[in-house]
């Protein structure tokens, strides 16, 4: 006879799954799983725990490191071979693994160009956006609307619309990171897919057509056709003038004690989220910055944009400087320290808020004891 273990002592209640089992009811399980039906109660403390529970670990990916990797990649796979030249960045931990998944439904990786090269134009029903982290002379077209990009630009790549990028002849190596909701869209069944029927989209707009109409300083232009897409027309959001919005921020707030100054890449016509399923923000942490703890449903993935420091995240340090990637699973207390006394540190993020926000389960904590600071366990 088998009796059931109670792991967690707060299990022992009404309403909780306690039931001993015994060997009639073993048959009675082999006689359900005959007809493809299980007991319930043999899963139910599991499938509803009490709070989230994470199978992702916080993990970290230096820059240093990644970046050799890309430039391996380049030397060792054709651009035009690979469609895409990306090193996926995977989970310290068997999670997602199936899904090509870095934490929760998402899926990033680091993307390498040469000069001269291109990515042929395809189209997915996943959306994607992108972190430009070094490189010059490299472009994006999405549905025939060309996009210069430079670095720490992001530049967005909504669900279903045709795309391409390249690198000029005369720039440099670019190296991107891309977000996208691969694993999202493939959990849903929703993952469409078509190549165009050119490698290279005809920019049947004029290049930055949509950030010059749609970028400026709280402008809204009048006399052209309304935009009636669900995300943002602003499409490419510039490293200057996302810097410069965070330092004025920052001469008249405090900031959050969780995240210093910080900036939702928004959709200008509606203050939501530039990407129905995917956010992004910039954050700016003062010179010696020392954030508080707290946590909260959805999956974070961080880019350095500039300066050093360390996250504790579960419990765990990660130093960090510039360009190193590292991400926080949902419900995972996590904290940032800007290690600079004076200069400033800036983390780019992106994440699976507007999908919590839709679903009506975007839940925060905060950190209550030791001042608001996690144990360091290292
Ligand atoms: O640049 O279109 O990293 O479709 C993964 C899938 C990049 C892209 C990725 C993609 C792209
Ligand atoms: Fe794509």
């Amino acid at each position: 006879m088998t009796t059931k273990a109670i792991i967690d002592p707060r299990d022992d209640v009404l309403g909780r799954s306690r039931v001993t089992d015994t060997p009639e009811l073993e048959i009675f399980y082999g006689e359900l799983a005959k007809r493809n039906a299980g007991a319930f109660w043999k899963r139910a403390n599991a499938i509803e725990p009490w709070e989230p529970e994470t199978r992702y670990r916080p993990t970290l990916w230096r820059y240093a490191d990644m970046r050799a990797m890309c430039l391996r990649a380049i030397e060792l796979v054709k651009a035009e071979e690979a469609g895409r030249r990306v090193v996926t960045l995977l989970n310290d931990s068997d999670a997602g693994r199936e899904h090509t998944a870095v934490c929760g439904w998402l899926f990033s990786g680091m993307q390498a160009m040469r000069p001269g090269e291109i990515t042929p134009a395809h189209k997915h029903t996943a959306s994607a956006h992108r972190f430009i982290m070094e490189g010059k002379g490299a472009y994006t077209v999405v549905d025939g609307h060309p996009i210069t990009l430079g670095a720490n630009d992001y530049v967005l790549t909504p669900n279903g619309c045709w795309h391409d990028h390249g690198v000029d002849a005369e720039g440099e190596v670019s190296i991107w990171q891309d977000g996208l909701d691969i694993p999202l869209m493939n959990c849903l069944e929703t993952n469409f897919y078509a190549v165009y029927d050119a490698p290279v989209q005809a920019a049947t707009f004029p290049v930055n057509d949509l950030p010059q109409s749609y970028g400026g300083a709280g402008l809204r232009p009048e006399g052209i056709a309304a935009w009636d897409k669900p995300y943002s027309p602003v499409m490419v959001y510039r490293w200057d003038a996302v810097r410069d919005a965070l330092r004025n921020l920052a001469d008249v707030s405090e900031g959050s004690p969780f995240d210093g100054h910080m900036m939702r890449y928004a959709n200008p016509l509606t203050g939501g989220w530039a990407l129905q399923t995917m956010g992004a923000h910039m954050q700016r942490l003062p010179g010696g910055f020392c954030g508080k703890a707290h946590r909260h449903t959805g999956n974070v993935v961080y880019n350095v944009a500039g300066g050093h420091g360390y996250s504790l995240i579960g419990g765990q340090r990660f130093d960090w400087q510039r360009h190193d990637i590292f991400c926080v699973p949902a419900w995972t207390w996590h904290e940032h320290v800007n290690l600079d006394p004076v200069d400033e540190a800036f983390l780019f993020s992106f994440n699976d808020f507007p999908v919590m926000e839709a679903l009506g389960v975007r839940i925060e904590e905060v950190f209550a004891d030791n001042d608001g600071h996690q144990i360091c366990a290292l």
